[in-house]
């Protein structure tokens, strides 16, 4: 029987496990990838495995995230990072170099090989033909030490694309198409496969919008083939001799077929607060436009920014419009400047933030209040842009340019411009130079980590406990995102490196007592809905609770990262095996959960609630269990070590 495009890549990965639907597989890494925000917690895990050198072929440390510096926390991560990766022979992009999906594009994604990063769109780099996963900190810190990436097999969907897309019509509504039919949740569990005559029509940049985006819908990951298109990247990117062909046989099976015809697509928008709440731009033009941004790792590829620069050109955005570009990355700016492309840019009345995540995480360039801010970015999730009561919108660069030209939301096939046609150039401009060496083995000894007063230690969790009676001291409603748990932005964002500092922000988008009240308790658990940690791959969103003493999380259902967050961290992840069971219990009750060893033998755990018998399921692998029995995978890592 012939494969997929992932199954090739699996097969020749395979360390153990069969490949079959939901059973665990072990898959050999060969790149990782980290940025700032994640990346200070996945070194100082790296660090207490006590491995000298990474044994990946490459592994690159990006600082994207926090580049505001307004105090000292920020500039000390970035020099933790800096010497703790020319220690330990890892790649270092500095800042300004550009977002770490971007720059991983263009100059160190490899088709066929695999890539686990410490961020969710990692995927991105699928684009390429690599399979690529977005991880917690400390899975990417065990494959940085030659370790295995443990996954459920997916199902592998195939994303069938036919035709052509129109003119106005881009790779992000697709992206957002997708969404509107499979929603934040129809990824769950599934690899999602692209192939079919119309992906020949997409060139890199717009495959990894596709494969950046995959990660809304809750996919484990996305990938399109190597092929012709992607030689043509590389070559471009002088990286020819990275190329090999990757592509599915013709008799490969998938688990289901999803078809989009691009002919029939329109520019797509979705609305406050959640990516999937897509409709038809047409269906909303006219609403008032406050903001308009372009960039972040989904849309900030030179394609991307010189179909806007097209647009801008001699014109002039609405005077009621603010409107920021980021580039996403030194190479992107560098061409745009070269060509004059970044003048018209600017002459339009759009202001240029600096190659770097910016707005998309709320560091900085955050609405007016009640604002409609439409952005090119893949979330607009409730408070995710620094301003609580902002609406935030997602399209592609084409509508958030004709909204801003006109001040309101605007279809920009009714703006009477010509259409775009900007094919990927023949050759980048290359300049490797900001992505600094590691040191050589035999220098790394002599060369000092140094860490700033805002590093402090990660916090471990306690060894399993048969029992566990704990009140609750959270209950909160469907789709709640990391950003919800563990909120970003400039204000928390420095303290990413200190869990008992960030934890004063833990909920605080939904119940700002939160903190306080947890700590109070000592110990707790918290109550969830469908589809509970959904969102981006930060561990502070597991690490930040296990601080605060949380020690079960009982939910409808999980998002993959932050359910194996929360295994890493050693916080029982349940789930309520009938889902009308949540509303029979509320903040404040105490439950009490028994037999825990053998239930989680069983996958079938029983909870007792005033009297009454509530079942909750936890299906593990045999080596999550050790790992929740262990209290945490650095735990039982270092139980194994000794
Ligand atoms: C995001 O887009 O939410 C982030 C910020 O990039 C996160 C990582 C983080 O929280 O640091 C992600 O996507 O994993
Ligand atoms: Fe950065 Fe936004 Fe991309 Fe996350 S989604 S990596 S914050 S640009």
């Amino acid at each position: 029987m012939g494969l997929g495009v992932a199954e090739k890549i699996i097969y020749s990965h395979l360390i153990s496990g069969t490949v079959k639907t939901g059973s665990e597989i072990a898959l050999h890494i060969d790149q990782t990838l980290t940025q700032d925000a994640t990346g200070t917690m996945a070194y100082l895990q790296f660090e207490a495995m006590g491995i000298d050198r990474v044994r990946t072929e490459k592994s690159v440390a990006y600082i994207d995230h926090n580049m505001l510096q307004s105090g000292f926390e920020n500039a000390d991560d970035h020099r933790y990072i800096q010497s703790v990766a020319k220690k330990h022979g890892i790649w270092f992009s500095r800042p300004g170099n550009g977002i770490c999906h971007q720059v991983h594009l263009e100059r160190i994604a490899v088709p066929g090989k695999t890539l686990i990063g410490s961020d969710s769109h990692t995927p991105t780099a699928g684009g390429l033909g690599m399979l690529a996963f977005g991880a917690g900190g400390l899975d990417v810190a065990v494959a940085m030490g030659g370790g295995a990436y443990y996954i459920n097999m997916p199902e592998i969907v195939r994303v069938e694309l036919t035709g052509k897309l129109r003119p106005f019509v881009t790779a992000k509504d697709v992206s957002l198409e997708l969404l509107r039919r499979i929603s934040v949740k129809g990824g769950v569990g599934k690899i999602m496969e692209w192939g079919g005559e119309g992906i020949k029509t997409l060139s890199v940049p717009e495959r990894a919008t596709i494969t950046n985006m995959g990660t809304e819908t809750g996919a484990t990951t996305s990938v399109f083939p190597s092929d012709d298109n992607t030689l043509e990247f590389l070559k471009a990117q002088g990286r020819e001799k990275d190329f090999v062909r990757c592509e599915a046989d013709d008799d490969a099976k998938y688990s289901e077929i999803i078809t989009i015809d691009l002919s029939e697509l329109e520019p797509m928008i979705a609305c406050p607060h959640q990516p999937d709440n897509v409709v038809k731009v047409s269906e909303v033009s006219g609403i008032k436009v406050d903001q308009v941004c372009i960039g972040s790792c989904t849309n900030s590829s030179l394609s991307d920014m010189l179909k806007c620069a097209n647009m801008l050109k001699g014109r002039k955005i609405s005077d009621s419009v603010s409107m920021s570009v980021s580039c996403g990355s030194k190479q992107v700016l560098t061409m745009l400047s070269d060509c004059g492309a970044l003048g018209d840019i600017l002459a339009s009345g759009a202001r240029l933030l600096e190659c770097g995540c910016g707005p998309c995480i709320g560091m900085g360039f955050s609405p007016n209040s009640g604002g409609i801010s439409l952005r090119s970015f893949n979330r607009n999730f409730e408070g995710r842009s620094g301003t609580r009561d902002a609406k935030v919108y997602l399209v592609s660069p084409e509508t958030a340019c004709a909204s801003a030209l006109t001040g309101v939301i605007t279809d920009p096939r009714t703006l009477g411009i010509s259409s775009l046609n900007v094919p990927v150039p023949k050759s980048f401009t290359t300049d490797d130079s900001a992505i600094l060496e590691p040191a050589l083995p035999e220098e790394a000894k002599n060369i000092a980590v140094i860490k700033g007063p805002n590093i402090k230690s990660v916090p471990v969790g306690e060894r399993l406990p048969d029992t566990l009676s704990l009140p609750v001291a959270l209950k909160v409603g469907d789709n709640i995102t990391t950003d919800h748990i563990m909120p970003a932005g400039s204000k928390i964002l420095p303290f990413r490196s200190n869990i008992p500092r960030m934890s004063d922000f833990c909920f605080s988008v939904c119940d700002p007592a939160f903190p306080e009240r947890a700590r109070v308790l000592g110990k707790s658990i918290i109550i969830g809905g469908v589809n509970y940690g959904q969102g981006s791959s930060r561990e502070h969103a597991a690490l930040v609770p296990l601080y605060l003493g949380v020690r079960a999380v009982i939910a409808k259902s999980f998002a993959r990262i932050h359910r194996a967050n929360l295994i890493n961290a050693g916080i029982l992840p349940l789930v309520f095996e009938n889902a009308s069971d949540y509303d029979m219990i509320n903040e404040g009750d105490n439950p009490v959960i028994t037999d825990i060893k053998n239930g989680l033998e069983s996958g079938r755990i029983m909870m007792e609630l005033n009297g009454k018998e509530i079942t909750l399921l936890c299906e593990l692998s045999e080596r999550q269990r050790s790992i929740l029995y262990a209290g945490g995978l650095l735990n039982l890592t270092r139980e194994e070590s000794k």
